[in-house]
């Protein structure tokens, strides 16, 4: 398992995906004549709500690239299965995949030591997720899922401290089975690596979730 050479991009979630999903975005920016940067992410998000966004379900990849996260937005269902590998792109940067809800930005302008946690609230609280395929973890902070790890335990150099948190070393990945949570709405995603620099550089993303 250790020698697992991670996926190559598949056509489900090829940077041409993405980028089709971003014109999307600048047509509703157009529509609301808006160029602020922070307000894009929620534009994209309405613009999708008009038109309609297919619901993700059964196993896909997540591709963590320097800066930003292929698909960078998603329709889950409450109740779906889903099987997401998570995995790192990079050749030379670590990253992780946090999801919540307002993330405290005051850390930003922090000095000194920051904070190990991001999210006000941490979409894995309570939520029963299995582990597998790990590679090249650089750490794991389970905070408050219920765990279920496959594989040697010792793989996911398992941490304390912070939000729920996969970090993968470059060319990492991490499979996460789960069904989705009674959690409905709109869910933000990130990379809080290196002090908040990755989520502020775009390193984040948006999970609809709609109920069944
Ligand atoms: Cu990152």
């Amino acid at each position: 398992m250790a020698d697992r050479i991670p996926n190559e991009l598949t056509e489900q979630g090829s940077p041409d995906w993405s980028r089709r999903q971003f014109l999307w975005g600048l047509g509703g920016l157009a529509v609301a004549g808006t160029v602020s940067l922070l307000g894009r992410q929620g534009i994209v998000s309405a613009a999708r709500s008009l038109f309609g966004s297919p619901v993700t379900s059964g196993a896909f990849n997540l591709y963590a690239f320097d800066y930003y996260y292929v698909p960078n937005y998603m329709v889950w269902r409450v109740g779906d299965y889903l099987e997401v590998t998570f995995q790192n792109q990079s050749h030379t940067h670590w990253h992780e995949w946090t999801i919540g809800r307002h993330v405290n930005e005051s850390y930003f302008q922090a000095f000194g030591e920051l904070p190990a946690d991001a999210w006000k609230v941490d979409f894995w609280d309570g939520v029963p997720v299995t582990l597998s395929n790990p590679y090249k973890i650089d750490n794991f902070v389970p905070n408050k899922a219920i765990v279920t790890y496959e594989g040697p335990k010792s793989l996911y150099n398992i941490a304390s401290g912070g939000d729920f948190s996969p970090t993968l070393k470059p060319g990492g990945s991490l499979t996460l089975s789960f069904q989705v949570p009674d959690k409905p709405g709109i869910w933000d995603f990130g990379c809080f690596v290196q002090q908040y620099i990755h989520y502020r550089t775009g390193m984040r993303g948006i999970i609809n979730i709609i109920k069944a």
